[in-house]
């Protein structure tokens, strides 16, 4: 009863922000990702019989109590559909630098939950992990897939529609994605209760929603003619809608820094000089820039050359979650 699986980050071109149903994870609106392909988490899980409570390692030292809690009620899930009450082993290896601006927790319940199942011989094809994969973080379910992946919100209220698939390989258009550091402190808000937060009690957020389902047709519309403008346009469009709906909230809260609003007036620079480059934010305050392989050293230096900006990660389209031998 042991498996070991690899997945990678994702980064939202159209953002997941907010949930109908907690448990569930089930979203308010449908999102679209691309997987990335430098940085992952590697997962190895182990049920047995011998154990009297699950044992989790995060880069080889014992997880606390809080994130261990999170992965045991995730694998309470599995155990309710196997109907096997059994505990597990966890070893999860990390190569998601908190330093890169990019959520683990994408990667690292992709991985969880493909480990797990296989584990537990659930023989879940990638529609089954998708939805397994959500229920232990939204955005998850996403890195299921590699390249450009969508995340239908679904309908139903047991969240049985509600998964990722793939919309087109990451080797059919080549974009790079930069990550640009600001800070690495931890953020004040976590996304969790910052999404709660705004469904709860913005006055943007019912637009949001509105506004996402389109966003979200405008760049499938665009990745099927593979047309970089249009496709720049509304990821940044869609990054500060998003945005806006924290301002909204009460309290309020917003996740940029003064340098954040500063790399984005310089990717609008760089776009007035004729160079293509569009930014996308998620819940913190670094930036991500989406821009054509051609130009990604320049627009790398110009980034490094700003005397705030602590690291550039360059990423590009990279694979699915697969399987290691154990
Ligand atoms: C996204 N984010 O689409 C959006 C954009 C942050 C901003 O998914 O509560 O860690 O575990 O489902 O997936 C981050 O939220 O939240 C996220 P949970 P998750 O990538």
């Amino acid at each position: 009863m042991k498996a070991t699986a690899r997945a990678f980050t994702n980064i939202a071109l159209i953002k997941y922000w907010g949930k109908r149903n907690e448990s569930l994870f089930l979203p308010m609106n449908s999102s679209l990702s691309i997987t990335l392909d430098k940085f992952y988490t590697t997962t190895s899980v182990q049920f047995c019989e011998c154990l009297t409570k699950d044992v989790v390692f995060l880069n080889h030292s014992l997880m606390d109590e809080k994130e261990t809690r999170k992965i045991t009620s995730f694998l309470d899930r599995l155990r309710e559909i196997s109907g096997k009450r059994v505990n597990a082993i966890v070893n999860t290896m990390n190569k998601v630098p908190i330093s890169a601006g990019l959520a683990s927790s994408a990667s690292g319940f992709a991985a969880l939950a493909a480990a797990a199942a296989k584990a537990m011989n659930l023989n879940l094809d990638k529609k089954g992990l998708s939805q397994l994969a959500r229920q232990g973080s939204g955005s998850a379910c996403r890195s299921i897939y590699g390249g450009y992946v969508e995340w239908q919100r679904g309908e139903m209220e047991d969240g049985t529609d509600s998964y990722a698939s793939p919309i087109m390989d990451g080797q059919d258009w080549n974009l790079s994605i930069l990550s640009v550091i600001l800070s690495s402190e931890p953020k004040k808000v976590s996304s969790r209760d910052g999404m709660k937060r705004t469904v709860e009690s913005s006055p943007f957020y019912s637009n949001w929603v509105a506004e996402a389902e389109k966003d979200l047709q405008t760049a499938k519309n665009a990745i099927s003619k593979r047309d970089f403008e249009m496709l720049g346009k509304v990821v940044e469009a869609n990054a500060l809608k998003m945005h806006a709906t924290t301002l909204g909230a009460d309290p309020p809260f917003m996740y940029w820094q003064g340098t954040t609003y500063h790399v984005m007036q310089k990717v609008q620079e760089l776009r007035q000089s004729g160079i293509q480059a569009y930014f996308t934010i998620d819940a913190g305050p670094n930036v991500k820039i989406l821009c054509q392989p051609e130009d990604e050293q320049y627009i790398r230096k110009e980034m490094l050359d700003l005397p705030f900006v602590q690291d550039v990660h360059l990423c590009h389209p990279g694979p699915g979650v697969t399987y290691l031998s154990n």
